[in-house]
């Protein structure tokens, strides 16, 4: 589940990153869908083996609809083996199989994915041979669809730091508001502060980040980034997400670029922390930190229990506008430096 959900400000700085292919090996065990070895798009995992006889070896993928995956296995060092290849659906269930449409006895698969999100890969042998070494290839001829404007075509977030540039213009609406929609699928594999944000837009936008396709609905953000929308997830649990990025009502549609980026590099907090009132609320002031991108504001009911996030500012003020309780409330502020 998500556990808690943040807004904030900010004005970002963009990040290029480059697509880096290399091999990977496989991991045993790996032997049914839970524990399938991880294979990037344009990878290859080399020198797998079948052994013991009768060993499975499972692989997951994240593909993107409309995309035409090829994959195949080949020899590793000359070796001969007689593989037998299936893909899987996120449900487990076959897609497609092959026998010998490979080199010699190797396997082949040319595939639509007629969906986006996870696929799996399964390699036996087909009949024993002397040689249990294969190699395997997954890559993805990239369609350019029309739209990502459903959960079934969303765009794949397939690292962090990510970033796309997209519209919403001419798209259709699936959930959230009557405004056209674009949508991401991201499998997050390690808990960890996450931030997502929809900046250089020429409409009024929101972010939404949710659990499943049109429920499970997480938190959302319409402030930040101009008229654009920045959303913080403090310690994102490890899981399958869809991201909504649509206009605030029907009339708001258009261009944007989306990005998630984690936390980087730790930086100061404010030295000096004061508390006082303002209009009966209360209001926290601090000094500039050098170099800050904004400030996340926590509170707790003891200063010796967790602390939870409660709020974030590009400011050096804040104004907690939940006001007095009879609890006693401990407040910190910590720095979020650039990306
Ligand atoms: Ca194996
Ligand atoms: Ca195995
Ligand atoms: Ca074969
Ligand atoms: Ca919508």
């Amino acid at each position: 589940m998500i556990q808690m959900f943040y807004r904030l400000g900010w004005v970002g700085v963009f990040l290029s990153f480059t697509c880096v292919l290399f091999g990977a090996s496989e991991q045993e065990p790996n032997d049914n869908f839970s524990e399938a070895t991880f294979i990037a798009q344009g990878d290859t995992i080399f020198c797998a083996t079948l052994d013991p006889p009768g060993d499975m070896d499972f692989f997951e993928f994240l593909g993107t609809y409309g995309d035409t995956l090829v994959t195949f296995t080949y020899g590793c060092e000359l070796s001969n083996t007689d593989t037998y290849l299936s893909l899987f659906d996120s449900l487990e269930d076959i897609l497609a199989y092959d026998n010998n449409s490979g080199d010699s006895a190797f396997s082949r698969i040319e595939y639509e994915l007629p969906y986006s999100g996870t696929y799996y890969l399964r390699v036996v042998e087909n009949e024993p041979t002397p040689d249990s070494s294969y190699s395997l290839v997954v890559d993805l001829d990239t369609l350019s669809v029309a739209s990502h404007d459903s959960c079934a075509y969303a765009h794949i977030v397939d690292g962090i730091p990510y970033q796309e540039s997209s519209s919403t213009e001419w798209c259709g609406s699936e959930c959230g508001t009557p405004s056209p929609d674009v949508w991401y699928f991201f499998s997050n594999p390690s808990q960890r502060t996450l931030v997502f944000s929809v900046c250089m837009t020429n409409f009024h936008a929101r972010v939404h980040v949710m659990g499943g396709c049109c429920e499970q609905f997480g938190d959302d953000s319409d402030e930040g980034c101009g008229d654009g929308a920045i959303l913080m997830i403090p310690d994102m649990p490890i899981g399958d997400y869809y991201i909504l990025v649509e206009g605030i009502d029907a009339s708001e549609f258009g261009d944007f670029i989306f990005q998630v980026n984690g936390e980087t590099q730790p930086c100061p907090e404010p030295e000096e922390l004061t508390l006082t009132t303002v209009d009966s609320y209360p209001f926290l002031f601090w000094e500039a930190v050098s170099g800050a991108s904004f400030y996340v504001i926590w509170q707790s009911n003891s200063a010796d229990a967790d602390f939870e996030h409660t709020g974030t500012t590009e400011e050096t003020f804040w104004t907690d506008s939940t006001g007095f309780s009879g609890a006693q409330r401990f407040y910190r502020v910590t720095t979020y430096c650039p990306w």
